[in-house]
């Protein structure tokens, strides 16, 4: 069914060809694959795609994710989890014994990866997460340190009056691996100063992304979608993503973020009728599943030098992140073990997956399990005595 007559009828006879040869699809291409009405015969050409590159490996990591405060400057509408201060309902800033008490919460079996994110707090300073970082490497010295997005980075150079090379050098000295992929949400100036006008720009984003990367930090990158952007706005999100990666190539992996509407400004404003209607967010939940999908396949065909898409289970949904296995993802993420940025704003998902039940998601749908840290190096099947 899915040969090139099938992708002819559809008017994307070309868009076939370049796939099937391995050529790279331009931005209006990937706007074409955003419109298309056969949402299969686009998760079969990203599904194609990624048998080619990692055949029916599917990746997952036993992780712990470590939220040290919500306390943020920034006031994104989108975003759920900050407070302005610690004395509003729901603010909480943790000590360093209770991250680390976090890190350590691991049944003797250490985390592969430990991802911590706060959001740009106004008092807690560079030093003091220094501090943290080596505390925690020299508890935890196997686990890949995660940590922070390129936004914070930008936060910390201005509190610290230097350059951000200069903050990525500290923090990567007290042993921080790699940056997590928040933060990008969407580079299209007009929606942007929209949904979070006080976030850096697109443009520092990739720049700041860029000088990690020279540094030889990895990092992963995003797209916050299902709001009001546009199929074009996606698109071209996605190829500034790959025209980064061309310059600095450090992005391990891209995750799309589906967009969670629930205690956050930007949903209250689109239920209350007062914003675009067509926007993609007021599709039903049907179409946002297929919506969904869609973001993972187009993702996984326009990013063709980003090694990794993830099928990110806390914000797609246990049975979209299944879905998205045979739309062009080829990982899940991880155990987590405490998320709070996601359902905060109303993602429906457990808070912990068990090692045990991440592998029978994966199996469930004829894939093979492929246990991985945070900069996806392979690593054995579940050792001795080890808990799943
Ligand atoms: O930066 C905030 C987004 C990000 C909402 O690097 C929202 O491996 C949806 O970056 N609906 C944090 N998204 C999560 C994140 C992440 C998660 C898992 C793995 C990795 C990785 C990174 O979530 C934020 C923001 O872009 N976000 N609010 C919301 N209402």
């Amino acid at each position: 069914m899915f040969d090139q007559p099938h992708y002819a009828a559809l008017g994307l006879g070309e868009i076939y060809a370049k796939v099937m040869d391995g050529e790279r699809l331009s931005p209006a291409e990937g706007e074409t694959l955003f419109a298309c009405p056969d949402i299969f015969a686009v998760g079969a050409l990203a599904h194609h795609a990624r048998v080619q590159r990692h055949g029916h490996n599917t990746f997952y990591v036993r992780n712990r994710h470590i939220n040290y405060s919500n306390v943020c400057v920034n006031h994104c509408r989108f975003c759920a989890f900050r407070r302005d201060d610690e004395t509003q309902p729901g603010a909480f800033t943790l000590d360093k014994e209770a991250v680390l008490a976090r890190a350590l919460d691991d049944d003797g079996h250490p985390f592969a990866e430990i991802h911590v994110v706060g959001g740009c707090h106004p008092t807690l300073r560079l030093a003091w997460f220094e501090d943290l970082f080596r505390s925690l490497k020299a508890l935890r010295p196997k686990a890949v340190l995660k940590a922070f997005t390129v936004a914070e980075i930008h936060h910390f150079a201005r509190q610290e009056g230097c350059t951000e090379k200069a903050v990525l050098e500290r923090l990567k000295h007290a042993g921080l691996a790699m940056l997590t992929g928040g933060g990008a949400e969407i580079f299209a100036p007009a929606v942007r100063e929209r949904i979070c006008p006080e976030k850096i720009s697109g443009a520092d984003y990739l720049r700041i992304a860029g000088e990690a990367h020279r540094l030889g930090l990895a990092s992963n990158c995003s797209m916050l979608f299902g709001h009001v952007e546009s199929f074009r706005d996606r698109a071209e999100h996605l190829c500034a993503l790959r025209e980064q990666q061309d310059k600095s190539g450090g992005f391990v992996c891209f995750i799309p973020l589906a967009f969670q509407a629930r205690h956050n400004q930007l949903a209250e404003a689109l239920s209350l009728g007062g914003e675009d209607k067509s926007a993609p967010q007021m599709l039903s939940d049907a179409a946002a599943g297929l919506d969904r999908l869609r973001v993972i396949a187009v993702a996984r065909l326009l990013l063709d030098n980003i090694p990794h898409i993830k099928a990110y289970w806390v914000m797609l949904g246990v049975k979209t992140a299944q879905a998205a296995l045979s739309f062009g993802a080829d990982d899940l993420d991880g155990t987590i073990m405490e998320e709070h940025i996601g359902h905060m704003a109303g993602a429906d998902a457990a808070q912990a997956m068990s090692r045990a039940e991440l592998e029978a998601m994966i199996t469930g749908c004829g894939f093979t399990p492929v246990n991985r840290d945070a900069l996806f190096n392979t690593l054995p099947a579940t050792g001795p005595g080890e808990s799943a």
